[in-house]
């Protein structure tokens, strides 16, 4: 009888650890159809460009067309860190949410851009279809406000 007091919480205790190590992995899933793929440095049909500040992008909202191929120039203008993926609002939420319990990890999504205060990358990415696709910052206390909305028109 009481023994099964003990097992609970124990069985609580690897299902929990087990749906974090699953969400790890589907966070490498971000890349689904709807939000896009990583795209093809010879598609690039036009260049946009994103600053990060303390703690916002500008612009936020952007507007592409279905299929088109873009590069991403993002420059971090902050004083801070900062991230951006692009993802599903519920991928980028469960990220977001990986980065505040395992601040230490390093996180290995494939399409992550990591900026030092000062720095700028590019992100080269494909939209495949007609919708909204968000974009965020998933540090802590960064991601509630710096987040981006991307419009996919029908071409
Ligand atoms: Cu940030």
């Amino acid at each position: 009888m009481n023994r099964s007091f003990l097992i609970i919480p124990f069985v609580a205790l690897v299902l929990f650890s087990t749906s974090i190590y699953s969400s790890v992995g589907q966070s490498n899933i971000a890349v689904k159809a709807d939000i896009g793929r990583p795209g093809d440095p010879g598609k690039v049909s036009r260049t946009i460009k994103l600053t990060q500040v303390d703690n916002m992008f500008l612009p936020s909202e952007l507007t592409v067309s279905a299929g088109e191929t873009i590069r991403f120039v993002i420059k971090n203008g902050g004083n801070n860190k900062h991230e951006m993926l692009i993802g599903s609002m519920a991928d980028l939420k469960k990220i977001a949410n990986m980065r505040r319990k395992f601040p230490e990890m390093n996180h290995p999504e494939a399409h992550l851009i990591q900026l030092e205060p000062g720095e700028q990358k590019e992100l080269i990415w494909q939209f495949t279809d007609v919708g909204t696709v968000d974009f965020a910052c998933p540090l802590p206390g960064h991601f509630k406000k710096m987040r981006g909305k991307i419009t996919v028109e029908k071409k």
